[in-house]
């Protein structure tokens, strides 16, 4: 990837820093991905991407940005790329999933914090995101008080719009909601210099659905026994849905699910048939941020579904094409997102019982409920989590993890006696 350099010294990076966390990727894809048995061909696209993180998806950026487009960074699932893509922008997930930056970030934010609050910031004050430095705006939200605290001293460095996400779903909250997404719908307009239209808005609506409803096509057949693809693939996949070219990457899942269709048929799959099942659930795993997956489906089980934000979360609900008008067009993509379980709500029980759902649509033996580490919103969940689960006579096992590795042995020891019970 070294042909990049020049392009990654006019976006301004720190090219030591850079080089060390270019150095750190491969090895570690290698070991957690390429050792995976009977992997389908269709994932070599997904391979190629990744291989290509730092490389020519930031060249398709600059690209865009020479020709008059702007791009815009979210941290969240709820900042409506659909918007962003009407105007003529480009959206992208900002990734926060590896501690590298973490030094710098402790000179602004406490250590002990949500590795994720403190990966955007490291990654920002470090200079080693090329995504980061590709945003001509980044969009924060008042999700959780981390976060919220945290865009206040982002803003020193990039230009931050907050989003007011609401804490509970009743009527004023959807009301409330609803005039963010307008205000950004303003925003959007100005940052890009064009104006919405209601084609514009329909088409883009119509597209991202179609990225959601291809995931979700990969969602359904992984409900067959045995999975035809792990679930480490699958996270990965969700992963890349945040950034990549959502035609492009649409065309590539479906692809892939052509694939994964045959196999069905034949009863091939990555793992003997009759493994254990499990769905994980909690706070995102932000690329590349697999230590959890690798080691539960290193412990002789396969997850078949994710109750994540890098999961389900992202692409269960469409927004509803029936809209002519402009202003019904962005009721309707206010509700979608309003849709997402996420933990900052109160009470979250829409989480609960979609859970419980998935464990009985996906044939799933147990739930492994994951948390960063300092994540009092999810946390603190856990326990209702707990309580409904065990209503449900479903296994559980909870964890709380950062992004080192340190714990990755006691974790193993845990999740493969959790495993076994299954078994
Ligand atoms: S919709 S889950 S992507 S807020 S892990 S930073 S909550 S302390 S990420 Fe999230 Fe949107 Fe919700 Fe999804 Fe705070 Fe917890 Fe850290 Fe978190």
């Amino acid at each position: 990837m070294s042909n990049y350099n020049e392009m990654w010294r006019s976006l301004g990076l720190n090219m030591e820093a850079h080089d060390r966390l270019l150095q750190a990727l491969p090895p570690t894809y290698h070991d957690v991905y390429l050792t995976q048995p009977n992997r389908p061909q269709g994932l070599e696209y997904f391979d190629f991407v990744v291989n290509e993180i730092h490389g020519l998806r930031i060249q398709e950026l600059q690209e865009h940005k020479q020709n008059g487009g702007k791009v815009i960074g979210a941290f969240c699932v709820f900042v409506p790329e659909e918007i962003v893509r009407a105007a003529g922008g480009i959206c992208i997930g900002l990734c926060s999933g590896i501690d590298i930056g973490a030094a710098e970030a402790e000179k602004v934010l406490p250590r002990n914090i949500c590795p994720l609050i403190k990966s955007f910031m490291g990654f920002k004050l470090a200079k080693i995101c090329p995504y980061f430095e590709s945003c001509d705006m980044v969009v924060g939200e008042t999700t959780c008080d981390g976060k919220k605290k945290a865009f206040e001293i982002l803003n020193d460095y990039v230009p931050v719009h907050v989003m007011e996400t609401p804490q509970m779903k009743r009527g004023r909250d959807r009301e409330l909601w609803l005039e963010e997404v307008r205000d950004f719908a303003r925003l959007v307009e100005e940052t890009t210099g064009n104006r919405l239209t209601t084609e514009t808005l329909a088409k883009s609506i119509r597209e991202v659905n179609g990225k959601r409803r291809a995931l979700r096509r990969l969602a359904e057949l992984r409900k067959n026994d045995p999975a035809p693809i792990s679930g480490l693939d699958s996270l990965l996949i969700e992963q890349i849905a945040m950034y990549d070219d959502v035609e492009r990457f649409t065309g590539k899942v479906n692809e892939l699910c052509d694939e994964l269709d045959k196999k069905v048929q034949t009863g091939e799959g990555v793992f003997p048939s009759g493994t254990p099942r499990v769905i994980v659930t909690g706070t995102p795993m932000a690329i590349p941020n697999w230590k959890v997956p690798h080691l539960i489906e290193t412990s002789g089980a396969v997850i078949v579904a994710e109750e994540l934000c890098t999961g389900l979360r992202y692409f269960e609900n469409e927004v509803a094409e029936d809209a002519g008008a402009m202003d019904a067009m962005l009721e309707n993509v206010a509700a979608r997102y309003l849709g997402v379980n996420c933990a900052v709500f109160t009470p979250n029980t829409g989480r609960m019982e979609r859970l419980v759902q998935l464990v009985r649509e996906y044939n799933a033996d147990g739930v492994i409920h994951c948390a960063l580490s300092f994540c009092d919103p999810y946390a603190v969940e856990a326990n209702r989590v707990e309580k409904v689960l065990k209503e449900e006579n479903i296994p559980l096992l909870k964890i709380e993890t950062g992004y080192d590795q340190e714990d990755a042995g006691q974790l193993k020891t845990r999740i493969e006696a959790f495993i076994e019970m299954l078994g």
